[in-house]
């Protein structure tokens, strides 16, 4: 159940249970009062893939894939994926191909696992566009990498340019992209949730892919603990497990969802050593993959596992059918391990 909590330290636990998301008008971000603190409370939590795109031979979205893509995950026991980001290569498509990806994956994921669609472009307005178009399918979420062309200047205008999108979809729980490395939009996170839980009422967390674990575990205690906030840097998930995160999403879940499954199950139920030991595991396959083109890599393993996935787009760079033997004997071996 999705939840808006709202109001002073002292009103918000006894406001918690008691307004439905409906609540929630839709005006325009720029004209919203500040009502102080509000967010939605999701409990979208456990292993996510950041789906990849299937392309045909001639380098158009082999959109007819999705559904087997998606019974494959299923078959890896995901809870949710995240469709359109950096792994789907998303900033690399269309946005008539982002909105099919985004069809293709509710229809067939939703009801199954958690559907986050990624909507963040350059132009706000475009963002805006994919997020309503996001909320009129289904999805049971949407996130958004803030536009990156143009450094944003401050925190102020990060939030401003998140609200703005996510006003798009009022009614859907958003969760922030947070990839400063990509983005450029390097700025403490906590600041960000300050800001944003005044000015974007759909507020549900984060999406965290970036390596500074005390912002992390800053952002794992908004709102008294009641955020979302999703681990994304899959070799490094333990040490973000042992600070609190309930959630990751990542690249590498694509193809090894199992092992840093392994990695949380064992931290909950106190093995700390085997937990350690997995995580060295994850550490040591999500290197045979970032040696090489990344998406190109994923790519070739679910092909092997027998959805046909094809190539990537340009500018990412594909392997050669030896670099791709080579490549997957070293990740064999690396999954062979424990
Ligand atoms: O956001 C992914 N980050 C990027 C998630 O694609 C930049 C991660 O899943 C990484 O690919 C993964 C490997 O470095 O941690």
């Amino acid at each position: 159940m999705l939840l808006l909590v709202g109001g002073s330290h002292l009103q918000r636990a006894a406001f918690a249970v008691h307004f439905r998301l409906t609540n929630i008008s839709a005006t325009s971000p720029f004209q919203q009062p500040d009502t102080g603190p509000h967010m939605i409370r999701t409990d979208h939590h456990g292993i996510f893939a950041a789906t990849l795109t299937p392309f045909r031979a001639d380098g158009t979205v082999a959109i007819e894939q999705v559904p087997a893509l998606v019974e494959y995950y299923r078959d890896q026991k995901l809870d949710g994926l995240y469709v359109n980001g950096s792994t789907g290569e998303g900033p690399s498509l269309t946005t008539q191909e982002r909105r099919q990806l985004a069809e293709a994956f509710v229809a067939a994921g939703r009801g199954k696992m958690t559907i986050v669609i990624q909507v963040g472009h350059n132009s706000v307005v475009t963002a805006r566009e994919l997020a309503a178009h996001a909320e009129s399918i289904g999805a049971d979420a949407i996130s958004a990498k803030p536009p990156s062309y143009f450094r944003i200047d401050s925190p102020s205008t990060l939030v401003e340019s998140s609200a703005y999108v996510a006003a798009g979809a009022p009614k859907t729980p958003f969760y922030y992209y947070h990839i400063p490395q990509l983005t450029g939009a390097v700025f403490p996170m906590g600041e960000y949730l300050a800001l944003a839980e005044s000015q974007i009422p759909n507020l549900a967390g984060m999406k965290f892919t970036s390596q500074e674990l005390d912002e992390f575990q800053v952002c794992l205690d908004w709102q008294q603990g009641q955020g979302t906030f999703f681990w994304g840097v899959d070799e490094a998930l333990l040490s973000a497990v042992a600070v609190g995160a309930r959630g990751a999403i990542g690249s590498t879940y694509n193809v090894a969802a199992g092992v840093f499954r392994g990695v949380m199950d064992a931290f909950v139920r106190g093995d700390v050593e085997r937990a350690r030991r997995l995580q060295l595991q994850g550490i040591r396959i999500v290197r045979t993959l970032i040696a090489r083109p990344f998406a190109a890599a994923l790519k070739a393993v679910v092909t092997r596992a027998g959805v046909p996935m094809g190539g990537v787009r340009l500018p990412h760079r594909g392997l050669s059918g030896p670099e791709t033997e080579q490549f997957l004997a070293e990740f064999d071996e690396a999954m062979s391990e424990n």
